[in-house]
């Protein structure tokens, strides 16, 4: 996001991560209560489609004035976990034993789920923490074993690419108990007045479930963030808790497929787009935020009669973007998804024509590979504010202490999709996981990638 300084100069205020997609893209129905996940199960996947409509998706909102960065994929297949469940002998052996015997956990230790930043971390910037540092705690993503073995690669690719311990601190995952689920950024945001920076900014976190009082939970699908959780995040984000609203997912919209709050409302400064039947306590949650948030706080309310949370769930229109421009006006973007969906569309239209609100257009993106496993325009990306009045632009080395390697700027597209074309296969099938050529090509690629970047090594094959 950017907003313009005397010179009128574009400042970068924000910059969003996208996650490039791995390799090893699939659809193995992993995640329970994820309906694009489970409708899709055992479809033949295309990695390089996937990559490449996720670098087109930076190209677009790099257009829009955004500062655009990526994270480079993890490794799979995570042949360490298959090596843990007690599968021996060369990499080989190891892929073709777990195939035989063990597919289900062959599929989760092959996800590209990485790609979906917005479940890396959650974060707050300097200026909301007690020490004036940048805070980024990783996510546990415990509730889904195949999104359990991200946190430990998150950890080393994040302290490479935010490597300025005068700046940023990495805060390693929550412990992994049963009190202790988080999902990340997907299910916390974070409020500021753009015309006032006088007003502290607001940390709205959103729970699935509270384990010391678990009574309101979902009866069919898992219940992914909790309470404590969310807490002890805010807690080692260094926030003032008067500045943080608390609000509990509605179980009934668990139920029917929001297994994150970002499938049901998306912020912008003080702009809040969400659905009706987001949260418990839908007006103690409005009033709390109206409070903290300030005159300048603009809830945009989408009823179920406009939209269902089924249609919400289908469309994604709540997964979108919600982006600040440079001439100060906000864009919705899209999955293309919304666009052909009448109802979805309609509210759209509605919201942009409305002059009482920011948001002045409507963009619609095809992120359709990464749509069929449930993650939209908005899970592909990780927002990280930046320190207020940086003379920085994305275009320089020096964008606030972050690893220009990773810094999207037309070049690098040109670089990524070399890289995606080199190495991607255009087709991937259930089967094709346990090729042990896989492994080793994805290696080859990663080692390509980091190069090209120059990043350290951040892989577990890369000692
Ligand atoms: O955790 N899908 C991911 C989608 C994450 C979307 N992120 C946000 N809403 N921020 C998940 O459910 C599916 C993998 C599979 O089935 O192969 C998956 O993990």
């Amino acid at each position: 996001m950017t907003a313009a300084n005397q010179t009128g100069t574009p400042t970068a205020t924000e910059a969003n991560f996208d996650g490039l997609v791995g390799m090893t893209h699939n659809y193995a129905g992993l995640a329970a209560g994820n309906m694009a996940s489970q409708n899709n199960a055992g479809r033949i996947s295309n990695p390089k489609a996937a990559a490449l409509q996720g670098i087109a998706k930076m190209e677009a909102v790099a257009a829009l004035g955004v500062t655009q960065c990526f994270l480079p994929p993890q490794e799979r297949p995570a042949i360490w976990i298959l090596r843990q469940h007690g599968f021996t002998g060369d990499d080989a052996n190891v892929l073709a034993d777990a195939h035989a015997n063990k597919p289900h956990l062959l599929a989760q230790c092959c996800s590209s789920s990485f790609m979906w930043s917005a479940n890396a971390v959650t974060v707050a910037p300097a200026q909301d923490a007690r020490d004036q540092r940048t805070h980024l705690v990783v996510a546990n993503l415990k509730s889904m074993p195949h999104r359990a073995i991200e946190p430990p690669c998150t950890h080393t690719i994040l302290s490479a690419v935010f490597a300025d311990r005068e700046r940023f601190v990495v805060h390693q995952a929550l412990p992994s108990s049963a009190q202790m689920g988080d999902e990340g950024a997907a299910n916390h945001t974070r409020f500021f007045d753009a015309t006032n920076s006088q007003q502290p900014a607001t940390h709205f976190f959103v729970f699935g479930i509270d384990t010391a009082n678990p009574h309101r939970q979902p009866k069919i699908h898992p219940a992914r963030q909790t309470l404590q959780a969310s807490q002890s995040v805010a807690n080692l984000l260094q926030l003032d808790l008067a500045q943080c609203v608390f609000a509990q997912q509605h179980p009934d919209a668990i139920d029917q497929g929001v297994f994150h709050n970002d499938v049901v409302a998306v912020g912008n400064a003080s702009t809040l787009l969400y659905h009706q039947d987001a949260w418990l306590d839908h007006d103690r949650v409005m009033d709390a935020l109206a409070e903290r948030v300030g005159n300048s706080f603009c809830p945009l309310a989408v009823s179920r009669d406009e939209l269902t949370i089924a249609e919400a769930v289908s469309t994604y229109l709540f997964n979108s973007q919600l982006v600040t421009t440079t001439d100060g006006t906000m864009t919705l973007v899209c999955p293309s998804e919304v666009e052909h969906h009448a109802r979805a569309r309609a509210v759209a239209q509605r919201i942009q024509q409305d002059r009482r609100n920011s948001i002045s257009r409507v963009v619609y993106l095809d992120v359709r590979e990464s749509m069929r496993n449930g993650g939209g325009p908005a899970c592909l990306r990780l927002r990280v504010p930046l320190a207020p009045h940086s003379d920085s632009a994305p275009a320089t080395k020096t964008l606030q202490g972050i690893h220009p390697g990773c810094i999207f700027n037309s070049q690098r597209a040109a670089q990524l999709r070399a890289w995606v074309e080199t190495w991607y296969p255009d087709q991937l099938t259930p089967e094709d996981l346990a090729d042990p050529m896989l492994l080793k090509r994805n290696r080859d690629a990663l080692d390509a990638l980091t190069k090209q970047l120059g990043l350290p090594a951040i892989y577990p094959f890369q000692g």
